[in-house]
């Protein structure tokens, strides 16, 4: 059986998954491997007066000591972002220096100063702690009010007023015009709280120098082993890119907080050429708190007018985005060019302006997580429109259908241009599987039992497929963003796909592979996924913005297109048949309506044995292609959610979730729906649990799992998941990713849900029970001052 597109197949990786076989970056070791722990500031703005290693140097089996700099000495290039952005004044980003180990200043708690290397792990870390680096501490901006204040204290000195940016989309006088016309305007001021990514297998690096070869090679958790290779290159000077490997082998979850390349990695492969020693580095849990790019963390002020009818007239949202310290690999571009252009939702809006403010403040650089712009933009948009239909009288899913775009493609007055969706079709689905028909009985059941119950929707749309490199690059982004593929196909017939897309967690082995045994009708056994190594696979972009289904897997369709070809020449030479009358079928290559065939792997052998093939015609099978997507995908989705709250405790019971998406062509409807487990679990976890907190003085007091609380198995409830499919007319395979719906479209559906309940809009998040009980009480006040 082929267990092509479309069959639920179980994924073919898990079983050295499940059973302790994976292989990840720490389960690798060297003989001559060597530990490297850091020495972190803990003040989140300080003046570096002197760093004292004596001490550390002294201890038994400490190799070495390396600073800052040290580090620029050695002509190692200062981090950069990868996304340029042009302020609405012309001016360019105010991009700070960024040194993989600080010299000057540390700008957050957890900023790497130094780096010890020894024997051992713990003996790094003791020898670590034996650093002493002398401080004179600065004043701290640690929250965006704090860093726009008059006289806030300058975090870098070429960026006035802490802004790195002051950007704009849209037209803001029509907004505003559209907005004076209004019969009906909602307001809304929205928090999007910080997250942090929390994948299982933490951070790890183990760099080696080869002094005989003058060879670096890295093993790294990246969900990007290419883009890592370029960049450690190009711009940090570690290595011209043909002497650096870097391998991501098994990685154990990113949610985009592996795109990035961290001064870790790049400090290990510096030290493994200074040491002349294997370095490994493996972030425990509190540094990953500290150091995984955090997510989110937006404060919007948001407008919506809508006219006599709920028609929307004009949306204006102004919004001020916390980069955190420094500019991490893609962070300027989360809180614009993948936010603004989704602020048009599922809707036919023909007025919006977005103004997004960015600024540095004395904590842990922000960057992409989970969706990425895309959760911050759904999350105002449905905040919005719910809103708007309670204050108007209106059942907000009639508000949202009276809005929606029917016809396709649809130009946004956003940049969006969306291709194909059926957004009415999809509520309706939703609505059947939540019966919302029966919802104000079961209100009444919970109340009968002192219990607030709520529903609420979220109609989402999201730009996944990241992305034609054309308009990437006229948008400022500094690298393409295509992806390739190279189709093997082996004398036996068996066939090894080398992608550029990368797997930690998304079950790419096993859909790359049904993709291909659909294709030449082959068992799926026959075929591997070979992903992760930059000496395998030429080049490719790596996994992010849901781009491996709609990029990755285009670009494997379009080698096996010339592979196809080929065999179709090497048959009807073979056959004494014409090209166009071969067809493969069943594991076969026939001559149609003949009972001529080959067998898929005579075709392979009969490549490499080349006795028999058309002149001129090379020997061998394998075909590379390219793919660079015209377009982004569109998928979208409805979510309704249905929550019991506790008046007395505040505590939300999310009773009910449904989801109904449209991912276009689905692969393998097992893996989809995992994912979209997996999405609405940490979108859930956004709207009622998770938030990083830091005080005014910078320090971080969501440090472990003792204070940031994940959302565990009895927090969420059995989703139901239906899909209804219009193929994406922009890729071959009519593909929409599926990986970051959940987490987009969840939040404002729980928000909204919990919101219904309790009667009052006046909620952020995340919804714990101290807030939802605050929010309660607060509405009561003000009833009772009325
Ligand atoms: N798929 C399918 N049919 C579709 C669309 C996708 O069968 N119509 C399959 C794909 O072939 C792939 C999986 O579903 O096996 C996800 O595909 P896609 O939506 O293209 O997303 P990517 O593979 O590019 O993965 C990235 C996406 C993102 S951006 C984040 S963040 C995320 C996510 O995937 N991080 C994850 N899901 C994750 N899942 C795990 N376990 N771990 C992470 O770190």
């Amino acid at each position: 059986m082929t267990k092509g597109i479309g069959n639920p197949v179980k994924r073919k990786e898990d079983k050295r998954f499940t059973t302790g076989k994976g292989k990840y970056t720490d389960d690798f070791r060297n003989d001559n491997q060597a530990y490297a722990a850091f020495v972190r500031s803990p003040h989140a703005h300080a003046r570096i007066k002197g760093i004292d290693t004596s001490a550390a140097m002294a201890m038994p089996r400490v190799i070495d000591v390396l600073n800052g700099t040290q580090l620029t000495g050695d002509g190692i290039g200062n981090i950069i972002c990868g996304w340029a952005i042009t302020s609405k004044d012309g001016t360019p980003m105010n991009m700070g220096a960024w040194s993989a180990l600080a010299t000057e200043k540390v700008r957050y708690v957890g900023d790497a100063v130094a780096v010890v290397i020894a024997e051992t792990q713990s003996l790094a870390r003791i020898a670590a702690e034996a650093v002493k680096v002398d401080y004179e501490t600065l004043p701290v901006a640690a929250h965006v009010a704090a860093a726009m204040a008059k006289g806030a204290p300058q975090i870098h000195d070429n960026a006035p007023a802490n802004q790195i940016y002051d950007w704009e989309l849209g037209d803001e006088a029509a907004t505003e015009a559209g907005l004076a016309s209004a019969a009906h305007i909602t307001t809304l001021d929205i928090t999007n709280n910080r997250l942090s990514p929390n994948p299982i297998e933490p951070r790890s690096a183990l760099a080696t120098y080869d002094d005989a070869e003058e060879h670096y090679t890295l093993y790294t958790t990246s969900q990007n082993p290419h883009v890592a290779r370029l960049v450690l290159s190009a711009f940090y000077n570690v290595a011209p890119e043909n002497k650096l490997r870097v391998i991501a082998p098994d990685v154990g979850g990113g949610f985009g907080a592996k795109i990035y390349i961290y001064p870790e990695e790049i400090t290990c492969l510096w030290a493994s050429m200074k040491t002349n020693r294997s370095v490994k580095w493996t972030s425990d849990r509190s540094e990953a708190f500290l150091t995984d790019a955090h997510g989110r963390d937006h404060v919007t002020t948001a407008k919506m007018g809508f006219d006599a009818n709920g028609k929307i007239v004009g949306f204006r949202v102004d919004t001020i985005a916390n980069l955190g310290a420094y500019m991490s690999l893609f962070s300027s571009s989360v809180p614009t060019y993948l936010y603004a252009p989704l602020l048009s939702g599922q809707y036919n809006i023909d007025n919006i302006y977005c103004n997004v403010k960015a600024v540095y403040t004395n904590t842990t650089p922000v960057d992409a997580y989970r969706g990425a712009g895309r959760p911050e933009a759904t999350f105002v948009v449905e905040r919005m429109m719910e809103t708007a239909a309670r204050e108007m009288g209106m059942d907000p899913a009639e508000l949202r259908r009276r809005n929606f775009i029917q016809s396709f493609p649809h130009q946004t007055p956003v940049l969006m241009a969306y291709d194909a969706g059926d957004f009415p079709k999809i509520l309706e689905l939703a609505q059947e599987a939540a019966d919302v028909a029966g919802f104000p009985a079961r209100k009444a059941a919970a109340a009968a039992k002192g219990k607030l119950r709520g529903i609420g929707y979220s109609t989402f749309i999201e730009a996944c497929g990241l992305a034609p490199s054309k308009a990437a690059g006229s948008l400022g982004a500094g690298v393409g963003l295509w992806e390739s593929a190279e189709v093997r196909v082996n004398p036996v017939g068996s066939i090894e796909v080398l992608t550029g897309s990368h797997s930690h967690g998304q079950g790419h082995e096993t859909t790359f592979a049904q993709i291909v045994a659909e294709r030449f009708g082959i068992p799926i056994e026959s075929v591997s996924i070979v992903h992760g190594d930059t000496d395998k696979v030429q080049f490719g972009m790596g996994t992010y913005g849901s781009r491996s289904g709609p990029v990755g897997m285009s670009a494997v369709v379009k080698a096996m297109d010339k592979v196809e070809a080929k065999v179709k020449k090497i048959a009807a030479h073979a056959l004494e048949a014409s090209e166009d009358d071969i067809i493969i079928e069943g594991g076969q290559v026939k001559v149609a309506g003949t009972d001529k065939a080959m067998g898929w792997h005579e075709i392979g052998l009969a490549a490499y044995v080349a006795h028999n093939l058309p002149d001129g015609m090379e020997p061998g099978l394998k075909e590379t292609a390219f793919f660079d997507p015209v377009n982004f995908s569109f998928p979208s989705g409805a979510f309704i959610c249905e929550v019991e709250v506790d008046p007395d405790t505040g505590t939300t019971e999310i009773v009910q979730f449904v989801s109904a998406d449209d991912f276009g062509t689905i692969i393998n409807p097992m893996i989809v729906e995992g994912q979209v487990h997996g999405g609405v679990t940490q979108g859930i976890g956004q709207a009622l649990l998770e938030q990083v907190i830091y005080d005014d003085d910078g320090q971080l007091l969501t440090g472990s799992y003792m204070d940031y609380t994940m959302p565990r198995a009895a927090d969420v409830p059995f989703y139901k998941v239906q899909h209804h499919v219009t193929p994406s007319p922009n890729n071959p395979l009519g593909v929409k990713g599926c990986g970051e719906a959940g987490a987009i479209g969840a939040p404002p559906a729980v928000i909204n849900a919990i919101t219904d309940a309790i009667g009052t809009n006046d909620l952020s998040m995340p919804a714990t029970p101290q807030a939802v009980w605050r929010a309660i009480q607060r509405a009561k006040m003000a009833i009772a001052a009325e």
